[in-house]
């Protein structure tokens, strides 16, 4: 038994267990127009009507550009030991080409020197789906040259921080960014095209690999590179050969796309026999896979819930509801004939099922994939229908039973032998939750959206307790639950 395997037997994370929270540049920031920035695609996404609830945007969000100290304060309080939060492109390099923006630099590098300065380590995402809208008009993703684009800009923030930020994510969630921005156009910008799905996912890919060269070749050898996947878990409805192979489709598209190239260099069969149809792959061009398969240090898992499958008898009748909202166009290329099910149990207000046994299996499944590269699971959290009480405190039991439960599984895989190293809260603070707008709150941090008040959840205080301890604690921080 290794040394954190006996920790985590003993109800114990290993000691150095990073206990973190997340947040992304446009869920939080404002500023929309200030300093220098540009429109992104999300900015152009969520002013369009009709596309994200309610008519809300991100133009002021929780006001975190202004009031990043605060937010640092809170993180303190939180006892956090590492916050991840994403640069915003447009920001630092306004329309995704040519020099940098210093103004947009100096915000992040405050960020960051308030943040060493508090023990906290940064992690710094380089693209959490906020697009310089130039590049969107210049063909976005599914065009090579984005990815070109990309790793221009990724030398830009790696020379202007690299000596102070050590932990780099290229990318958050690349399935989203192309199976919900160009399949389902539930995400910016919005388009519904499969061919340019899958061209996107590759050019996704390739950024992250030309991004991590450039950061390699521009900082310190102590530094980390590592992207974020939304991987699934992916499971059959019932045992039938027809459902399992549903499931098969399913992984490889939501998958094998990704951690195909990044960790085996290439893409998985199954998948271009799978699109054939579509595609025949030849926007991927010599050289691209080695880019791709550029050596990471750590890889970074997101989990919420799993995903339940079946093959449809009757193609019309396939649900599109997959957890990412009930759409009209499926996010998924050549799979029509797949339907997605409800898997069953307690439903957060996302309508995902709570379901910590997938977050065991992620852990297990890149533990034996990838067994020498450390783990952090980079997103988990619940959305819940947050209120204060009259006395002004906000008590969230389910989520902090979501967390309790999730950390629970992710301590059984850590005895079970995953190298986890730690775990980032989605998210510090409520904020802008893409299409949902302001009306899902995930936050440790409640915020009151009219005067930007910001509030420790009960379930926030009791993660405090954890990251003190690093242990689960056994009752409620405090009696506000
Ligand atoms: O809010 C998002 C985040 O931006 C990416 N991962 C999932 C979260 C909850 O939907």
């Amino acid at each position: 038994m290794s040394d954190s395997q006996s920790d985590a037997a003993s109800g114990a994370f290993p000691p150095g267990f990073l206990w973190g929270a997340a947040t992304a540049s446009y869920q939080i920031e404002g500023a929309a127009r200030e300093d220098g920035r540009t429109p992104s695609i999300w900015d152009t996404f969520s002013h369009t009507p009709g596309k994200v609830l309610g008519g809300d945007t991100g133009d002021v969000a929780v006001d975190h550009y202004h009031r990043w100290r605060e937010d640092v304060g809170l993180m303190k309080q939180l006892g956090l030991g590492a916050y991840r939060f994403s640069v915003s492109w447009p920001r630092v390099q306004p329309t995704g080409r040519g020099p940098a923006v210093q103004r947009g630099l100096d915000f992040y590098r405050r960020l960051v020197d308030e943040l060493l300065a508090s023990g906290i380590q940064p992690a710094l995402t380089l693209y959490h789906w906020d697009l310089p809208q130039e590049l969107e008009d210049a063909g976005g993703w599914p065009e090579r040259d984005t990815a070109l684009r990309f790793a221009d800009y990724a030398a830009i923030v790696a020379d202007a921080l690299g000596d102070r930020v050590e932990n780099w994510i290229t990318l958050n969630e690349p399935w989203c960014s192309s199976f919900l921005g160009y399949g389902s156009g539930v995400h910016a910008p919005g388009r519904t095209d499969h061919l340019a799905t899958l061209r996107a996912a590759h050019h996704l890919n390739l950024a992250h690999g030309l991004g991590a060269q450039r950061l390699r070749a521009a900082m310190p050898a102590r530094n980390r590179i590592a992207i974020s996947l939304n991987t699934a878990v992916v499971r059959p409805l019932t045992q039938s050969p027809e459902d399992q192979d549903a499931a098969r489709r399913i992984d490889a598209l939501a998958n094998g796309i990704f951690d195909g190239p990044l960790l085996d260099g290439a893409y998985p069969e199954d998948l271009i026999a799978d699109t054939a149809r579509l595609t025949d792959w030849s926007f991927v061009r010599d050289g691209d896979l080695a880019a791709i398969n550029h050596p990471l240090d750590a890889l970074g898992l997101n989990y919420y819930t799993p995903s339940l499958v079946s093959r449809a008898d009757d193609n019309a009748a396939a649900p599109r509801a997959d957890g990412h909202g009930t759409t009209e166009h499926s996010p998924w290329p050549c799979a029509d004939d797949i339907a997605f099910h409800q898997t069953p149990g307690e439903r957060t207000a996302m309508g995902w099922t709570v379901d910590p046994t997938g977050l065991y299996d992620l852990l297990m499944r890149y533990t034996r994939k990838a067994p020498d590269l450390p783990l952090y699971i980079t997103e988990n959290g619940a959305a819940y229908d947050d209120k204060p009480d009259p006395d002004g405190q906000v008590r969230d039991p389910e989520r902090l039973a979501y967390l309790r439960a999730h950390l629970g599984t992710v301590r059984r895989a850590i005895q079970d032998g995953a190298d986890v190293r730690g775990y980032y809260l989605w998210s510090l603070l409520d904020n802008f939750e893409w299409s949902y707008g302001y009306s899902k709150r995930f936050g440790a941090v409640y915020v009151d959206y009219a005067t930007q008040a910001r509030t420790i959840k009960a379930s926030g205080h009791w993660y405090a307790e954890l990251a003190k301890t690093g242990r689960l604690p056994k009752e409620p921080a405090d009696s506000m639950t």
